[in-house]
């Protein structure tokens, strides 16, 4: 039998190009992986994501004749904003904050690795339909409570936690362990969709 009430702690994108020096620097991601470590030992398993690009990622501006980084364009999944070229899979920009503790990881989910289509949210790509299988995995082991800690606030973690909350999970977002990019209003906006959708926000 597999417990029925099992906590899973989430730490999304903890990776190099989304802390400062990386090419997609989000404000203060460096002051959240000391709070990050000190709450792995308090789960029942603790997940990693990583965000994994190929050079011809179809979410880099670079790749776009035109385009510029920050863009909003129309995929055929939906508006799709065009990003600085970050997390290219086995670069060094990739790799995770040597800071962070890796080995209480039970799991690495990686996402974004399609050419045509990228991954905001660490259940489904942005189709909203292809599943990266982390759903099926918490639910197999009986991880129901979720809280989720990360870069970036208003993107991969908003859109995780509001597809967790969809899927059935108890979901909550510790936003002293999460810092947003906050384009335009991005930050407010996801809290305001994440607090519908009944994500807890603490
Ligand atoms: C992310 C933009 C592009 C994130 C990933 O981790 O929030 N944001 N790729
Ligand atoms: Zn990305």
């Amino acid at each position: 039998m597999t417990a029925t009430t099992g906590t899973a702690l989430i730490v999304v994108d903890m990776q190099l190009d989304f802390c400062p020096g990386g090419t997609l620097a989000v404000a203060g991601a460096d002051e959240i992986i000391a709070p990050i470590n000190a709450m792995m030992p308090d789960f029942d398993a603790v997940i990693l994501t990583q965000d994994w690009h190929p050079p011809n990622h179809s979410s880099f501006a670079d790749n776009h004749p035109d385009a510029k980084p920050y863009d909003v364009t129309t995929m055929p999944y939906g508006p799709q904003v065009l990003w600085p070229r970050h997390c290219v899979m086995g670069s060094d920009g990739a790799r995770f904050h040597p800071d962070l503790l890796l080995d209480c990881a039970d799991m690495i989910v990686r996402k974004g690795f399609r050419e045509h289509i990228d991954s905001y949210s660490t259940f489904f790509e942005n189709d909203h339909t292809t599943p990266t299988g982390l759903g099926g995995y918490l639910r197999d082991r009986g991880l129901t409570q979720l809280t989720l800690v990360g870069l970036a606030h208003d993107f991969c973690v908003a859109w995780s936690a509001v597809d967790a909350v969809r899927l059935g999970f108890s979901v909550e977002v510790r936003t002293e362990a999460t810092r947003a990019i906050d384009l335009d209003g991005t930050r407010m906006r996801a809290d305001a969709v994440m607090r519908a959708e009944g994500v807890v926000l603490k």
